[in-house]
């Protein structure tokens, strides 16, 4: 069985990983005369069978008429179906001039979410970024996750170092600003999250939330605190804090690794529980009771997520959240939070165990307008429109975009829409015509995600168990379709201007890759010749083929077969429903990339960050009404709107408000109201819920698709509103660039 398409003649089974969130669930998919259908695959031995709706939709995604199928080109208003051929063309003859007159900085590159969920992107966009060669690189990373990178790459000196919560043995987990029943995780890879969560409390472990809503995890949990937006950086100092004054930090195992407690205990001094409980609106016995909770638990976890890393203090939070694990010794035990092994290796399993270079924070480039710094090797997304709409030399004048759609994502989106539209080159590879790539002058298809190879590049790095699964294309490419790598690299011979072929700059890379792993001292290739490499992965091509060099000179690898026992990608591909490749395990200190080759609790840009957050601890004031976001289990971020099985049910684009502020308000349930915010306004419907804390509303965000431009004919019937007219652009978490999408200072009114 090799997971190709079998079965019948009219019908063939194959099974392949949800691409669509980091569940990275397995999938049974049938197909049939009568259609595509969708299950969860009880053999994979990750996801055991789990499944959400969104997953049962991809066939659906598969055939939805909207989706893009054909290159297209714009000339004012209207589209014109095109040849790939002439479709690179016309993208070479927009890019080329900026390139020759204004540089390769005046072209940025924006990334979106879906580049990560599978291994042509992650892999060939890198090679596109690289062929573009701009410094204006950005991605969604800056309205997401980069807090906890940038913290992970200070404390372990390494930014994809994340330490995950060890969900299916721990004892007591206090989660923080995500909702895990509905999102399904996020740096946290585990399918099935809401099964693993009643698993830890069924086996008498304690679940506690902090949330300014209600939420369904909130809802199962021991315990609900309704923490005020935007303190979860001053509640966790507080923790911290107890643990020391009380004597009760004790890192167990970790405690040889550890450099900066003398001056952690310093810098912390400030955040009594009384002094947090203000700010943070969780009683001081409360702060107090979580240390004391934490530190006896036979094991404890904290985690945090968007509603932690999207504020202003989000790399402050992220280390603080890392501060408790280690302090209560849960740093790399079992039951704690630990450091994945993924197949496909990660920065943390290469060059020199136990000490490297570290991470540069902040990086070394600045923005134009705001002089913002780079964030290994990225800019923040907050400050794309503004590279666009300010005159003066250095302006970005092209963009290409990839599986992103920052015209609803980023905020301030109004402005970066009118931004968008400025360009003198846009050129996007989508899967959807949307609110971002309607600006594109060249839109290139993506393919149906079932019509492709997959392997997650990405989340084994962040799972909560070591597996592997390769899944070969379930369906062929339909006629007129590229895979993305073709795309991509004809993309990136086109930003080259010329010279080379597709081809050659696949050598070129796979050849890279295999110099880099011979180079490697940790890789099982280490010392071997790259060419000896190269042809041993000869059979195979484009993505495969250097899945194949990173899968065999990885961690579990066969080394080119110096270990006859280990990963290829042939092993992968014989067992179709994936490979366990066992539990999370203790890896300090060999995991550690830090100059020093210890954790270090206390970076300079972290105090740094703790002077802030004094400051902050007397600045918060009640006033006015701050807005929180929220995640619907039948959406996607922005997209997956136009599927018939996901449309309607949870997905409400409401104004949630508790019932103090409407009656404060006037305002009714159902009622039509006006929201407005520094930036912008819009108008929504109220519903009134006690879920939410009096003094916090929330809109889910990825909504709004009212702009006659697009194509989703059942995303255009019910298009809810875009919560990123109300987002600002301007305060960023100042380590991370990341944007502030919680939290925000808004006004609701009655709509007139
Ligand atoms: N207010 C607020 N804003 C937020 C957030 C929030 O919580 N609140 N969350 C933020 C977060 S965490 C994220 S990750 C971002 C997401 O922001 P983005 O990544 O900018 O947007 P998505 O909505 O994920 O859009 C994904 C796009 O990829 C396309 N696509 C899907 N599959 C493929 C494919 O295989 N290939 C290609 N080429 N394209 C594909 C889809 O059609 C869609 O246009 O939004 C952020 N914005
Ligand atoms: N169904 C579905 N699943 C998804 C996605 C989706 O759009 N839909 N998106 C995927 C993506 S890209 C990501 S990044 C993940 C995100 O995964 P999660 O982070 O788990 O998802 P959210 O629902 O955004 O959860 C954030 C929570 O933070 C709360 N919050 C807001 N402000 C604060 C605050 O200041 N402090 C605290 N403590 N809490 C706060 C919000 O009320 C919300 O409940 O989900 C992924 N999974
Ligand atoms: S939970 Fe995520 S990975 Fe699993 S089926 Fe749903 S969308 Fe796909
Ligand atoms: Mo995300």
């Amino acid at each position: 069985m090799t997971g190709l398409p079998s079965g019948n003649a009219s019908e063939s089974v194959s099974y392949r990983t949800c691409p669509l969130c980091e569940a990275t669930c397995g999938l049974t998919v049938t197909t049939a005369p009568g259609g595509i259908s969708v299950r969860g695959d009880e053999r994979d031995p990750f996801s055991k069978g789990y499944v959400c709706p969104k997953g049962v939709a991809l066939g659906q995604l598969h055939s939805d008429p909207d989706r893009l199928r054909t290159p297209l080109i714009r000339r004012g208003a209207t589209w014109t179906e095109a040849g790939w051929d002439e479709a690179f063309a016309e993208a070479g003859r927009l890019l080329g001039p900026l390139i020759r007159d204004h540089g390769r900085d005046s072209v940025a590159v924006y990334l979106g979410n879906p580049t990560v969920h599978n291994h042509a992107a992650s892999l060939y966009t890198r090679v596109l970024v690289q062929a573009l060669g701009t410094g204006y690189r950005f991605s969604a990373s800056t309205v997401d996750q980069m807090p906890k990178q940038v913290a992970s790459g200070l404390m372990y000196g390494s930014d994809l170092s994340i330490a995950i919560p060890d969900i299916d043995r721990t004892g007591y987990l206090l989660v923080l600003g995500a909702n895990p029943m509905v999102s399904n995780g996020s740096l946290l890879t585990a399918p099935d999250l809401p099964g693993r969560l009643r698993a830890l409390r069924r086996r008498g472990g304690r679940l506690v939330v902090v949330d300014p809503r209600r939420t369904r995890t909130a809802e199962i949990a021991d315990e609900h605190l309704a923490i005020r937006p935007g303190t979860d950086a001053l509640l966790l100092a507080g923790i911290a804090r107890t643990l020391l004054a009380e004597d009760l930090a004790d890192p167990g195992g970790a405690a040889p690794h550890l450099n900066g407690l003398p001056e952690l205990r310093a810098a912390l001094e400030p955040f009594t529980p009384e002094a947090v409980a203000a700010a943070t609106r969780i009683p001081a016995d409360t702060v107090r009771r979580l240390a004391r909770e934490l530190a006896a638990a036979p094991s404890a976890a904290v985690y945090g997520r968007i509603g932690t890393t999207t504020t202003a203090f989000g790399t402050a939070a992220s280390w603080l959240v890392d501060v408790v694990n280690t302090l209560t010794g849960n740093l790399d035990r079992p039951g704690g939070v630990l450091f994945p092994e993924p197949a496909t290796g990660l920065p943390n399993t290469s060059g020199e165990p136990g000490r490297g270079r570290g991470v540069r924070v902040p990086g070394s480039r600045r923005t134009r307008v705001r002089q913002l710094a780079s964030v290994f090797g990225e800019f923040p997304v907050g400050a794309l429109a503004e590279e666009i709409d300010t005159p003066g030399q250095g302006r970005l004048r092209g963009l290409i975009t990839f599986a992103g759609n920052p015209a609803l994502s980023a905020p301030n989106s109004a402005r970066l829409g009118a931004a968008l539209g400025s360009l003198d080159a846009m050129i996007s590879v989508d899967a959807y015509l949307n609110e971002t790539t309607r600006h594109a002058h060249v839109l290139l298809p993506a393919a149906s995600p079932l019509a492709r190879s997959h392997y997650d590049l990405v989340f084994p790095g962040f799972a909560v168990r070591n597996t592997a699964k390769y899944s070969p294309p379930s369906l062929p490419l339909a006629p007129g379709e590229l895979d993305e790598s073709e795309v991509l690299l004809r993309l990136a011979c086109t930003a080259l201007g010329g010279g080379l072929t597709p081809d050659e700059l696949d050598d070129l890379t796979a050849a890279d890759t295999a110099r880099r792993l011979s180079a490697d001292p940790s890789s099982p290739a280490h010392g071997r010749d790259p060419v000896e490499l190269l042809a041993a992965v000869s059979g195979r091509r484009r993505q495969d083929r250097l899945l194949d060099l990173l899968l065999r000179g990885g961690p579990y690898g066969d080394g080119f077969g110096a270990k006859p026992d280990g990963l290829t990608l042939d092993t992968l591909a014989a067992a179709p429903h994936g490979l366990d490749l066992g539990p999370l395990r203790p890896r300090l200190p060999g995991v550690l990339r830090t100059p020093s080759g210890k954790v270090e609790l206390a970076p300079p840009q972290l105090l740094d960050e703790t002077r802030r957050l004094a400051e902050h601890l007397t600045a918060v004031q009640d006033s006015g009404l701050l807005l929180v976001g929220r995640r619907q289990l039948r959406s996607n971020n922005s997209w997956l709107h136009n599927l018939p099985l996901l449309a309607g049910g949870s997905n409400r684009c409401t104004l949630q408000l508790h019932p103090e502020d409407a009656t404060r308000l006037g305002i009714g349930p159902g009622q039509p109201v006006t929201v407005r915010s520094r930036v912008g306004e819009l108008a929504a419907t109220a519903e009134i819920t006690d879920t939410l804390s009096p003094g916090v509303v929330s809109l889910p965000h990825g909504w709004g698709h009212t702009d006659p431009a697009t194509r989703g004919t059942l995303a255009a019937g019910a298009p809810g509103v875009n919560s990123n007219l109300l987002t600002d652009e301007l305060p960023l978490d100042p380590l991370s660039g990341t944007a502030v999408l919680n939290g925000i200072p808004v006004e609701v009114l009655p709509a007139a």
